[in-house]
């Protein structure tokens, strides 16, 4: 069908869709404005869904003029930037397309991303999730909650992307407090998947009619490759010395048969020629975790090397290099809340079992395991 023909066909079956894409639709008929065919398709998904369901109301004007705009800005289709078609940007190895003006529930947000050639937004690894916190972060994008790709409606619990594949569960992944881990099924009615403001984006489970902005993915070209990065992520195996396992790249001594206060831990590790770890890249975070319950020693709570003791708020391994700060790797306390949040009482970096093992501020004298790195 050649592009021209979408138009007033459409234009008729969306009789209360507002003149404004009518106009915009029959202009494009008459040849007035060369919008590419996917533009034309994204007009009438993005005004027209939202109507259909809520119902017309004078509000949803505003974002009709972002919507406008947005086509406006987007002469330059079918341009190419940095390896992403326009309206895609890159973000680490990914093409993502973040549409803050629309709110839709999670079948329409699909259905968005279908008629730009995509999908939602797979979140496979622990660091696609960062990099996907950080450029909400340092694009202004925090009043927003996204949805992604995953859903669990098909079996309950079994988390899984619209390809089929298995979502990472546990951390850094989603939102925990002291109390619980999601997903959490509320209701018995949460089975799609977002990335939620109020959670620092951390992912939670939430019913599929909630309405949201998105995300959505460019499907690589190169498909095996995007799938073997997504269970690679993790630096390999390398020989470590005696009380050293290798751990996400790391040589680790997950010294359970111990509990000290921060300072006498770091004592310990030093026995051992190591130093309290310092867990630097988010792979690094996820793979401990995954050990510690493979171990079955994940009711332990582990020192790692981070302190704010020299100056309060400010994060320093004991090789004076700056602890990362944010989501992923400080754990969620509650609503708009994150860790660390202890102030003076609180100067010490903990991997609390209770907390999930992200990284907390605790009190330095408790007695907890020390996680140790040895010092190459
Ligand atoms: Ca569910
Ligand atoms: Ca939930
Ligand atoms: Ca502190
Ligand atoms: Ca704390």
């Amino acid at each position: 069908m050649r592009s021209g023909d979408v138009k007033c066909s459409s234009a008729k079956k969306v009789e209360e869709c507002p003149l404004l894409l009518t106009t915009l639709s029959c202009a494009h008929h008459n040849n007035m404005i060369t919008f590419p065919k996917m533009w034309i398709t994204v007009a009438l998904t993005l005004v027209c869904t939202p109507l259909f369901v809520n119902g017309f109301e004078g509000e949803q004007w505003s974002w009709v003029q972002q919507l406008r705009e947005l086509i406006e800005d987007s002469e330059a289709a079918n341009i190419v930037r940095q390896g992403c078609l326009e309206p895609y940007v890159a973000v680490g190895d990914q093409c993502l397309f973040f549409g803050t003006f629309a709110e839709i529930n999670y079948e329409d947000a699909r259905q968005m991303c279908h008629s730009l050639d995509g999908e939602l937004a797979a979140v496979l690894t622990a660091t696609h999730l960062k990099n996907i916190i950080d450029y909400i972060n340092d694009n202004g994008l925090t009043d927003r909650t996204f949805w992604i790709d995953g859903s669990d409606q098909d079996s309950e619990g079994d988390w899984r992307t619209s390809s089929g594949l298995s979502i990472p569960m546990g951390t850094p992944f989603w939102k925990a407090d002291g109390e619980y881990q999601e997903p959490n099924n509320v209701k018995n009615d949460e089975n799609c998947l977002e990335m939620n403001n109020e959670y620092y984006f951390f992912m939670n489970d939430i019913g599929c009619s909630d309405q949201l902005s998105l995300i959505c993915e460019q499907p690589p070209q190169d498909t095996a490759n995007h799938n073997m990065t997504a269970v690679a992520a993790v630096a390999e195996v390398q020989d470590c010395p005696s009380f050293f396992v290798s751990v996400g790249g790391l040589c680790l001594s997950f010294m359970t048969w111990v509990e000290e206060s921060w300072e006498e831990s770091r004592q310990a590790c030093h026995g051992f020629s190591g130093e309290l770890a310092a867990v630097t890249d988010i792979e690094q975070l996820r793979a401990i975790y995954l050990y510690l319950h493979q171990e079955g020693i994940a009711g332990h709570s582990f020192w790692l090397g981070g302190s704010d003791t020299a100056q309060e708020g400010v994060w320093l391994w004991t090789d004076g290099q700056r602890v990362p700060m944010g989501a992923p790797f400080w754990g969620y306390v509650k609503s708009y809340v994150l860790e660390p949040q202890g102030g003076r009482a609180e100067n010490c970096l903990l991997l609390s079992y209770d907390g999930f093992h992200y990284f907390r501020d605790y009190s330095c004298s408790l007695l907890r395991t020390p996680l140790c790195m040895y010092a190459q």
